[in-house]
């Protein structure tokens, strides 16, 4: 069966996390992507976090699936060459860098350009063009710059990051959608681009809701969904809002049965305005349907603290399954907070190929998230991430470097 990107080829400058995010997406959705790394070392993340000795760590292999890994030494003059050639025969140079890097190494716009104008040239960059723009950034300081550790947890404690990875992986996505984008206006105007996707915004974009509640607050002084109202102040910035909802719909996270042992012994609740009457229901308070101060989501406003510790009473007699199960007979929303072993376990993930098991030759057998966008005519076969180098003779040959020529390269150090 034919992939949606069959065809195109990916030069793979990436390293870390935010880079190889993207190209493992281009590959699951059929492109030719090829890692080029720095001979001898390769990809950081190669020996970081490592659970087996010598062994590529879980943190490369679940990055890199289905590419193909060529070692080159990119300041060599003879590599440089070598990495020409593949500008020539690439749809897209994507990377990562540090900002510079690639200019420092002779790869600069106008010099990739001239090699191939056709070529897409998509970075991953801290921050756009400002005065952060030659600063170095990870995950956490792009959550921190782009408005999510400022809005995430609760009033009286310091900011918090989340466990979700937006700044890398959730930037990796928006510059994969940046490259396809780039690749359809190739197909009309002949010509690449460049493609820039920085970690501050794309965390920022995530991050649009609380941009909103900013101009909220400065136009009306309050925000009746946050905890704050209609007890605490607000100051001139968006407040953290602990668990709250975020939207018009209130909720919480609320014990459940075994909590005083399991930390995620617990579920997300939704009170819901068209099924407030159920929820009265199942938490045996009929009375609350009807009464004045409990009928309307207006009048629930100053409750919601006791109104969650009355359904939390309820909750904390069902296991978060029970509840979920129960609640979702009265389409009441909610969710199960899901620990790492339970969704590692969860039969339906596997049978969809979110979660996939992957053999490698060093390591054996290990979990992995596939890809989470499926596509009906371009099914992803998740394919074990390469050995450094392990291609390296391989894409030699089809650049059209004879058996000989690699020789004397290897010899060089140039590969
Ligand atoms: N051959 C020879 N040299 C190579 C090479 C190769 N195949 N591949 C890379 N290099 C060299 C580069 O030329 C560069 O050298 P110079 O510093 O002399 O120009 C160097 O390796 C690349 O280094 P870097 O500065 O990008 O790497 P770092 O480990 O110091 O920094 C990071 C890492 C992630 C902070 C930085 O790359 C960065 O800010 N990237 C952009 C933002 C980003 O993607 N961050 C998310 C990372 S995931 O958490």
């Amino acid at each position: 069966m034919s992939k949606a990107l069959d065809g195109v080829r990916i030069l793979d400058f990436t390293h870390v996390q935010s880079g190889p995010t993207c190209t493992q997406l281009l590959a699951w959705f059929g492109a030719d992507v090829i890692k080029v790394e720095r001979a001898g070392a390769g990809d950081i993340t190669r020996e970081q976090l490592r659970d087996i000795p010598d062994v590529d760590s879980l943190y490369f292999t679940m990055l890199n699936h289905n590419k193909r890994s060529v070692t080159i030494d990119t300041k060599n003059p003879e590599g440089k060459l070598v990495l020409e050639a593949m500008i020539q025969k690439c749809d897209v140079l994507v990377e990562n860098f540090a900002p510079g890097a690639l200019d420092r190494m002779g790869f600069t716009w106008e010099r990739i350009q001239a090699l191939n104008p056709r070529m897409i040239v998509a970075s991953v960059k801290g921050f756009g063009p400002g005065p952060y723009e030659d600063c170095k950034v990870y995950e956490n300081v792009a959550q921190c710059a782009g408005g999510a550790a400022s809005t995430t947890g609760f009033d009286d404690g310091p900011p918090v990051v989340s466990g979700a990875q937006i700044g890398d992986s959730g930037t990796g996505l928006h510059l994969a959608l940046g490259i396809v984008t780039a690749l359809y206006q190739r197909t009309q105007t002949g010509r690449g681009q460049k493609v820039l996707a920085a970690m501050q915004d794309g965390v920022l974009n995530l991050c649009r809701v609380k941009l909103r509640d900013q101009q909220r607050l400065e136009r009306t002084g309050t925000m009746k969904e946050y905890p704050q109202y209609p007890n605490g102040t607000f100051g001139e910035a968006v407040p953290r809002a602990g668990n709250a909802s975020g939207g018009g719909q209130p909720g919480w996270i609320l014990k459940c049965k075994g909590w005083e042992t399991d930390p995620n012994a617990y579920i997300y609740f939704i009170t819901q305005a068209p099924v407030w009457a159920k929820i009265c229901n199942v938490i045996g308070k009929e009375e609350w349907a009807t009464d004045p101060n409990y009928a309307t989501p207006a009048a629930r406003l100053p409750h919601l603290k006791d109104i969650f510790a009355e359904i939390e009473r309820w909750t904390m007699t069902k296991t978060k399954f029970e509840a979920m199960q129960i609640l979702n007979k009265y389409d009441i929303p909610c969710g199960p907070i899901l620990s790492m072993k339970e969704i590692a376990e969860e039969p339906s993930l596997r049978k969809t190929g979110t979660i996939v098991e992957v053999d490698h030759p060093t390591r054996g057998k290990y979990l992995t998230v596939g890809n989470p966008i499926k596509l009906s005519d371009s099914p992803t076969e998740v394919k074990r991430s390469p050995l450094l180098g392990e291609h390296t003779d391989e894409v030699m040959a089809e650049l059209g470097y004879s058996p000989e020529q690699i020789s004397a390269l290897r010899t060089a150090g140039a590969i």
